[in-house]
């Protein structure tokens, strides 16, 4: 165990006060205002984390890197600024991996830093410890990857990583530290000198006027037309823009799941309730932040009223993205708006006029009719209270703790845990609901709690399936440690999809996807001092829940629930190739 070394060491031989490796990286840090880093102590990095924390940042130790990486992730999402995630070499850097494709994939500025082994003898394959081209194998993953090699490079290292991650379109970045560059020393005042405060790091992208006045042409020309706002739009933090655009057009809106409470969920310009009609039958769509990637069927097909799988729905795209590569992915985008979403809004909102036609009445009416069908027979389920509990009766609870707490952050996981949870329960406020992303990925829930209760400093309810929760869980003495606002609620099912598949042969193996029958979860958070309440019934589960938040302790809600409930694969149900409709 090192002991913390001085800010700055003084060498025999030199007055000349000198600096450090590892100081550097602090300093440069610190300069850019990154104030937490989310790691996993080790070989060659733990003395960062020692003198990190006792320079002030904050220093969040995992129990697990994916779930430091992934708390880097959102906390980047949160912020604008990249989340910073700490690893050893090889193994560490290897499980920081995925979440550092994650943050890629979902467009959320990230820097993964880890430690390396030494150069000369990885590239001679040599046999050092921990040996791996890190750098090679993060590239295809990362936004971008650089290599420190030198102390007085940290500054440009830092300072390149830093605006990777977060100009154009955020993603993630990889920042390779071998071991021998924390020891290398410099002298201070010229150490001082490489670091690089950075201006402006992401610079706004301001749309061109013609491109601006194209889209509201082709918008104007639709009869029924329709916003998809994605969680691009939620990341760019220009709420009241959005907002603006959409009332002041009077065009309906559907919210990408992590850009649900944009505007509220109740707002009634959302078309959230009458989804599967507004898809084929729109018209116009202007996409905001939002890719027609596979959560939107490519913008083809069925789904888009096409004739066949990959047959064209015939509507015209608008699409407001920062990404000049984005239009034309999947469908011909007619009027593509390339700059980020709050110059873009505002330049669309200068551009409306005072007299934009409301959509045609016919089109509202119908999407009304629609909406208020759907929410009247999602009530009538609701309302009900069958015994064992199941997922509606239990997220209806949630729906109304999260009505009377609007400013609680939500993490969302599973397959029908996540996608009943996203219809039933409302959002109110921009950037609370942050869930599986673009992947589908299991296994972001407690690291997203942890940072969401870090970066926002509000409570945070968590809603799991039994499986999901699987692949974090341990990070609940992470959460206990840091003595986080937590409230874990889940949906236990016994198993993967539901409880009851059986082994056909008969063998003493349960199904693949079946876990221990009555699984006591709650027992985990018990164990390292937080709350844990197993419950069986709405009533109980709002208790629990209220108790959680009123009290802001860590509090894992075991709520269970009849493990007949839920389906294969829940709402992708056509992404399954064996999948049965059960
Ligand atoms: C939505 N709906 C509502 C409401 N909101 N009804 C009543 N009231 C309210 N407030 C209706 C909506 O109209 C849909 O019905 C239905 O609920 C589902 O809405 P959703 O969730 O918006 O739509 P859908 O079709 O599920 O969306 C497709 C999707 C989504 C691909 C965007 O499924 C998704 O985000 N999936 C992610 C899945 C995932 O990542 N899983 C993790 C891997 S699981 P209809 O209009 O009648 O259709 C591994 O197995
Ligand atoms: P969703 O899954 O909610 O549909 P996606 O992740 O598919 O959202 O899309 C997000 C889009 O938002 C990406 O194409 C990305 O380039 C874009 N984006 C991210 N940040 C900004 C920003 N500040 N300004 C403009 N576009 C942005």
């Amino acid at each position: 165990m090192g002991t913390v070394e001085p800010e700055v060491a003084t060498t025999s031989e030199a007055a000349a006060p000198v600096t450090d490796g590892f100081q550097l990286v602090i300093d440069a840090l610190k300069l850019n205002r990154i104030d937490t880093i989310y790691g996993l102590p080790g070989i060659p990095i733990t003395d960062l984390t020692r003198r990190a924390q006792a320079e002030g940042l904050r220093v969040l130790a995992f129990r697990h890197e994916q779930n430091a990486g992934y708390a880097a992730s959102i906390a980047g999402f949160l912020t604008q600024k990249p989340g910073v995630c700490l690893t050893v070499s090889a193994p560490g850097f290897l499980n920081g991996l995925n979440a550092l494709a994650h943050a890629t994939t979902n467009c959320f500025p990230m820097i993964l830093i880890s430690g390396s082994s030494e150069r000369e003898i990885v590239d001679l394959q040599q046999g050092d410890y921990e040996e791996m081209d890190q750098l090679a194998i993060a590239k295809p993953l990362a936004k971008a990857a650089y290599r420190v090699l030198h102390a007085e490079d940290i500054g440009v290292g830092i300072a390149r990583a830093i605006r990777a991650a977060v100009s154009g379109r955020p993603g993630g970045v990889y920042l390779d530290l071998p071991a021998k560059l924390f020891a290398q020393t410099i002298d201070a005042e010229a150490g001082k000198r490489t670091l690089i405060e950075v201006v402006d790091p992401a610079p706004r992208q301001i749309p061109a006027a013609d491109a601006v006045a194209r889209a509201l042409e082709v918008l104007k020309s639709a009869k029924k037309p329709l916003i998809i706002l994605g969680k691009g739009a939620a990341y760019a933090q220009a709420d009241g823009e959005i907002r603006a655009f959409v009332e002041r057009t009077g065009i309906p809106y559907l919210p990408m799941s992590m850009a649900k409470g944009l505007l509220p969920d109740t707002h009634e310009q959302s078309a959230a309730a009458a989804r599967s009609y507004v898809l084929p039958e729109a018209d116009v769509v202007m996409l905001v932040g939002a890719r027609l990637n596979w959560l939107l069927s490519h913008g083809k097909g069925k789904t888009w009223g096409g004739k066949g799988h990959k047959d064209w729905g015939g509507q015209k795209f608008v699409q407001v993205d920062i990404s000049p590569q984005e239009a034309d992915s999947n469908v011909r985008v007619d009027a593509p708006v390339v700059g980020d979403i709050a110059s873009c809004m505002a330049a669309l909102n200068a551009a409306l006029g005072a007299a934009w036609p409301k959509p045609p009445a016919e089109w509202l009416a119908a999407i009304a009719e629609r909406r208020t069908k759907n929410v009247a027979k999602m009530a009538e389920t609701l309302a009900k209270n069958p015994s064992p509990m199941n997922f509606h009766s239990a997220l209806a609870v949630v729906r109304d703790i999260v009505k009377a707490n609007p400013d609680a952050m939500f993490v969302n996981e599973g397959a029908n845990a996540l996608d009943f949870t996203r219809s039933i329960v409302d959002m109110y406020k921009p950037r609370k609901r942050i869930d599986v992303g673009t992947w589908g990925v299991m296994g972001i829930g407690m690291g997203y709690c942890v940072a969401a209760a870090v970066a926002t400093g509000q409570q945070v309810i968590a809603i799991e399936g039994d499986s999901a929760f699987g692949f974090s869980g341990m990070e609940v003495e992470t959460i206990c440690r840091y003595n986080l606002p937590v409230c874990i609620v889940i949906l236990n099912n016994n198993g993967v999809y539901k409880g009851t598949d059986v082994n056909p042969t008969g063998g003493p193996d349960v199904a693949p996807t079946v876990f221990v029958k009555g699984a006591r979860y709650e027992k985990l958070m018990e164990a390292f001092g937080g709350v844990g309440v197993h419950v069986t019934t709405p009533a109980e589960l709002r208790k629990a829940m209220e108790d959680a938040i009123r009290s802001r302790k860590p509090t894992l809600i075991n709520a269970a629930i009849d493990e007949t409930a839920g389906t294969e694969s829940g709402r992708i149900t056509s992404l399954n190739p064996t999948a049965k409709k059960k």
